[in-house]
This record gives C-alpha cells, sequence and structure tokens, in this order.
C-alpha cells in the first residue's frame, strides 16, 4: 500500500508500514553530549557524539513531515535519588556522581538543564518525551503500553550511546516483538571500536536481533 516502503538495511531490506512505525530518539540530552554534564564526568570526550546531530535532525525533520510518530527518550534521575540504584551512583570513580552540582545543574537529575534534550533535537509539544531511569527505554516506563496504544511494530532508533542505550533499548523492543532498525549515522559513542561492534552485533546472523540502515536511506524511503 502508499503507506508502506522498502527501507535499504542490513543484513537484508526491510518493508515498514509508516503508520505503524515509531522513531525513537534515544538520550540526545546536553548530560551526553555537552561539556560539564554525566558523560564528562565519566571521563570521555563528548565531541565524539557531535556526528549523530545533524543526521538525527534529518529524520526528525523528514519524521515529522510524513507524521510519523516521534518518541524521545531520556536517562535520569528524579530529585530525591529514590529511583537511582546505589548500584549505579556509586560505579567507578567518576569527578561528579549522579545528583552533584555541576555547571549544568545537578548531574543526570530530571528538571535540571542537563538532563534535557539539546536545543537541534527539542521535542515539539505533541512529541511523545519518556523518561527512563536505566539504559533500556522499556525498563520502568511507559513506553510499551504508550506503543501499544499507537499500533507501533517497528521502531527506527537514533541515539547514544549506541552500545549502552541504544543497545539496550533494542534488545529490550527486540524481545518485546518489534522490528528494529537502528540508523548507523544517528547513533554515536564514546568509543569509536564500540559503535562500529554495536552496530554489528545487531545484524550478524541474519539481524539476530535489528537492522541496521543509516539516515540517507529512511530520508529516500520516507521521500
Ligand atoms: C550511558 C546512554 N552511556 N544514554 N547512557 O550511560 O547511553
Amino acid at each position: 500500500s502508499a503507506t508502506t516502503s522498502l527501507l535499504a538495511a542490513e543484513p537484508d531490506p526491510i518493508a515498514l508500514d509508516w503508520t505503524a512505525t515509531a522513531l525513537v530518539i534515544i538520550d540526545m540530552q546536553r548530560d551526553f553530549l555537552e561539556p560539564g554534564g554525566f558523560g564528562e564526568t565519566l571521563g570521555n570526550d563528548v565531541s565524539r557524539l557531535a556526528r549523530a546531530v545533524a543526521p538525527c535532525a534529518a529524520v526528525l525533520g523528514a519524521a515529522r513531515e510524513a507524521g510519523i510518530l516521534v518518541v524521545h527518550t531520556r536517562e535520569g534521575h528524579l530529585p530525591d535519588l529514590s529511583d537511582a540504584p546505589p548500584a549505579k551512583v556509586e560505579r567507578g570513580a567518576p569527578s561528579k556522581r549522579i545528583g552533584d552540582p555541576g555547571p549544568m545543574g545537578r548531574i543526570l537529575i530530571r528538571g535540571e538543564p542537563g538532563h534535557d534534550i539539546i536545543p537541534t533535537l527539542y521535542p515539539l509539544d505533541d512529541e511523545i518525551v519518556i523518561d527512563k531511569p536505566g539504559k533500556g527505554a522499556f525498563y520502568a516506563t511507559e513506553l510499551g503500553d504508550t506503543l501499544q496504544k499507537y499500533g507501533v511494530e517497528n521502531l527506527l532508533v537514533c541515539g547514544v550511546t549506541t552500545e549502552v542505550c541504544v543497545n539496550t533499548t533494542v534488545r529490550e523492543a527486540n524481545d518485546r516483538g518489534y522490528r528494529c532498525v537502528v540508523l548507523a549515522d544517528c547513533c554515536a559513542s564514546y568509543f569509536p571500536e564500540f559503535h562500529e561492534m554495536g552496530l554489528r552485533m545487531i545484524k550478524a546472523q541474519g539481524g539476530i536481533f535489528g537492522w541496521v540502515s543509516d539516515s540517507a536511506a529512511v530520508l529516500k524511503a520516507m521521500a
């Protein structure tokens, strides 16, 4: 039908019914992409994530124009840290821990400037924003119910970081029966080799837990 397109992807092209497809943009937050946030406190070079912004913006613009459901996610915790497991807060040797004050407010806390989505990809008022305490977007959130309500079967997945929150969310979604297509140039990692391997893991073995495509293929298929 007119609502279905064939999207070039690996390991195989995939037919997508756009009325049953959502664009999911994972954790494109100032805390991960800008200096002074959670990502940098862990010792990462946050400039490595910048490459994903323009491709994400292009796909987001096309999805908005095509009327495709858009979902944004944000990783973070309540101000009292009641949803932050001590095992997560205590881990490693960061320069600042979750909840500590930083230049963009308290690190990884809901409502603080650093927790919000970067201006270039800022959600529109009618778009869905899922706040999640974990790496996966299904754990302890309303995402599953929301996707079911909208009749979603397929996810186009963008965001950061490829091997952490993107991979975890795609694994969760795959087990729940969603077809997940990860857009390679719309994702990024602090570790280029983890980005590469994170994508290869998804599409290996005939697409063991998803597909991999890119922004150019999506723009072409949506046109
Ligand atoms: C991380 C994420 N890397 N959004 N979070 O801690 O991938």
